[in-house]
């Protein structure tokens, strides 16, 4: 069916869904997470990047998750895409994050954090310094550099580039052989720290070799493909994970830069992180929740003024071309935009950042709603994302 686009009002009338930010699941957007205590009990203060890209900031969120520490967060800007805040500035000098304040006093490094952490709550069942744990950590970093050598330097020939990509899946055979170790998916007998340790840079390994190597990391791999499904069976580690679109995206400037191979894999590989369909990439595989699209409509709309400010079409082009695209996302119609929204439409379409936005699958359902729109208009695309800083991001543009 053909419809016009819906007003913002109706739009808001369809958009039926909430989120408990405080003692409900894991979610990007909370300020503070309480689990059930109350205000009094908070003791920690977790200070993390604006848009969830940091790995270690993601290590310590997961592990105050899982162990239900309650908590505030304050977010701040990464130098690769803004300024650094000049309060953050007199309590961490060098910006670095994460840093986390505990019973008043600050502590920087992840690992210290970590250790910090388990001092005053106990564990996440075997400690960093676990006997079982610290040879773990070591393979973490073992793997963590060959990706780092594959990855992030120059290709400077084919025959060399498929060396790198040997000596890494070298590591992740030992990666293998520890995850068989234990019958269950996480490397020790329960969820660990171990597997948080792991999580932030084998799920950016597996987006970025994905897109720019043309290896699946999660489907080559059956222990860490298990090991994947183990995490996603967790609230918390869902409320944290990202997609290979934001990574791909968000890893170059973070890296200093993520070199591609010319495989004909990696070419179609970019062409679906990019391009779509989402629905299919292996960076998620749990059953899509039935809230998804609502919850795209919901979270598109609190902020759709911003959205429409940053925007580089006018705000008469991109405002009706938005309502086509959220009505068709939540109605299933096929609405017409205006002409010369396809560039509006898709520049948005390269910025839904998962978690920081939404939750993956909802990512996914509306950057399928923005494209079919945008695909009515023509096949204009936007200019590519940039590598080198993502200032296209500085959350100074987003402030209410
Ligand atoms: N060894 C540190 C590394 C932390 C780190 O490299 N943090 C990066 C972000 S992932 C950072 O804060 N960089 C400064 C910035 O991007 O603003 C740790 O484990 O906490």
């Amino acid at each position: 069916m053909t419809s016009a686009p819906l007003s913002w009002s109706a739009l808001e009338d369809m958009a039926d869904f909430s989120v408990d930010y405080a003692n409900g699941p894991t979610n990007a957007q909370a300020q503070l997470r309480l689990f059930g205590q109350p205000e009094s009990a908070v003791r920690v203060t977790l200070y993390r990047d604006n848009h969830a890209w940091c790995p270690y900031c993601q290590k310590v969120w997961l592990w105050l998750e899982e162990k239900q520490v309650p908590y505030r967060i304050k977010k701040v800007t990464m130098f690769c895409y803004g300024d650094k805040e000049s309060w953050y500035k007199r309590k961490v000098p060098s910006g670095m994050l994460p840093a986390l304040e505990l019973d008043g006093q600050m502590i920087t490094e992840s690992d210290d954090i970590l250790l910090a952490l388990e001092s005053a709550f106990g564990p996440l069942v075997w400690g960093m310094k676990d006997p079982q744990v610290v040879p773990l950590r070591q393979l973490e970093r073992l793997l963590f550099r060959a990706w780092c050598m594959w990855l992030c330097q120059p290709v400077r020939s084919a025959a060399a580039d498929q060396r790198a990509g040997e000596q890494f899946v070298g590591v992740v055979q030992r990666v293998e052989q520890a995850l068989a170790s234990t019958p269950g998916p996480f490397f020790l007998p329960e969820f660990s720290t171990a597997d948080v340790v792991f999580v932030p840079y084998v799920e950016r390994m597996n987006a970025s070799l994905y897109y720019y190597k043309g290896y699946s990391l999660r489907e080559e791999n059956p222990r860490l493909g298990d090991w994947f499904d183990g995490l996603e069976s967790r609230p918390t580690y869902r409320g944290t994970q990202s997609d290979f679109h934001t990574h791909v995206h968000d890893l170059p400037p973070q890296m200093g830069g993520c070199y591609e191979n010319d495989l004909p894999q990696t070419r179609r590989n970019q062409a679906q992180v990019d391009l779509g369909p989402w629905f299919g990439l292996p960076d998620v595989a749990y059953p899509e929740p039935e809230t998804s699209w609502a919850e795209a409509l919901a979270r598109t709309l609190k902020h759709r003024e911003n959205i429409m400010k940053v925007n580089p079409a006018d705000r008469e082009v991109i405002d009706p071309a938005l309502r086509c695209a959220l009505t068709h996302l939540i109605t299933g119609d096929v609405c017409n935009p205006p002409a010369g929204s396809d560039r509006a439409l898709r520049y948005l379409r390269d910025r839904i950042n998962v978690p920081r936005d939404m939750s993956i699958y909802a990512a996914k359902r509306l950057r399928e709603a923005l494209e079919a729109t945008a695909a009515l208009a023509g096949d204009a695309q936007p200019d590519p994302l940039p590598t080198r800083h993502r200032r296209d991001q500085d959350p100074a543009n987003f402030a209410a």
